[in-house]
């Protein structure tokens, strides 16, 4: 049984929509975090270091990062085949993908988002208008990131789409929204949506 500590409508939402898709046997612990509107609070019932979501536990071990409990939970619950294992090609990839999403596309999304410009060549990402190119030309050729086969790598992106699409930092395109529906159409989403409180 994993536990996944969750708060609502945060990133922790995601990884609801990604065991779902996994069918693996999880139980929610909602817990309270420090928003970014000042709501909110730390919660000693989290066990994530810094009183963020999501974390999970499972078999005993704690596990964070988004991008790490995709890694993780997609290699201890391959049936569904939403994360390709050691000795598919799409390996490389699949992995290049979730890190790509922690060290690239958030810090460009919230370095666009709070106005700073990441000196090129210094900084570990590049701005928001160079990452967004790259995932809209593999969108295009895809239909998903890894090409036909969709994957949690999409769960990551998808998800921020999904929340993201229309604002001023992420405008619609055909390509981008198509991508939405897809993701928000699958019925694991759907069904972590109702969860989702
Ligand atoms: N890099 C982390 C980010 C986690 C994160 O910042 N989560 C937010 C909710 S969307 C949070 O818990 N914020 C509370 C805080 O920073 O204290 C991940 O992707 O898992």
């Amino acid at each position: 049984m994993i536990t996944l500590f969750h708060s609502p409508r945060s990133r922790s939402s995601r990884i609801i929509w990604l065991l779902e898709e996994l069918a693996a046997p999880y139980e929610i612990k909602q817990v309270n975090i420090r928003r970014g509107d000042g709501s909110g609070a730390l919660d000693t019932a989290d066990p994530h270091p810094h009183g963020k979501v999501p974390a999970i536990i499972h078999d005993g071990a704690l596990i964070f990062e988004s991008a790490a409990i995709a890694a993780y939970l997609t290699d201890a619950f391959p049936k569904n085949g939403i994360g390709p294992i050691v000795g598919d090609k799409t390996r490389g990839p699949y992995l290049t993908w979730l890190a790509y999403y922690a060290g690239v596309m958030e810090p460009a999304f919230m370095s666009k988002f709070m106005k700073l410009d990441p000196p090129r060549g210094s900084a570990g990402w590049v701005v928001m208008e160079e990452a967004m190119a790259y995932v809209a030309a593999t969108l295009e050729a895809g239909p998903y990131l890894l090409g036909e086969k969709f994957s949690a790598a999409d769960v990551l992106f998808g998800s921020t789409f999904a929340l993201f699409l229309g604002q001023p930092f992420l405008p619609k395109t055909p390509v981008l929204e198509a991508y939405v529906k897809r993701c928000v159409e699958r019925p694991a989403y759907i069904r972590a949506t109702a969860k989702d409180s």
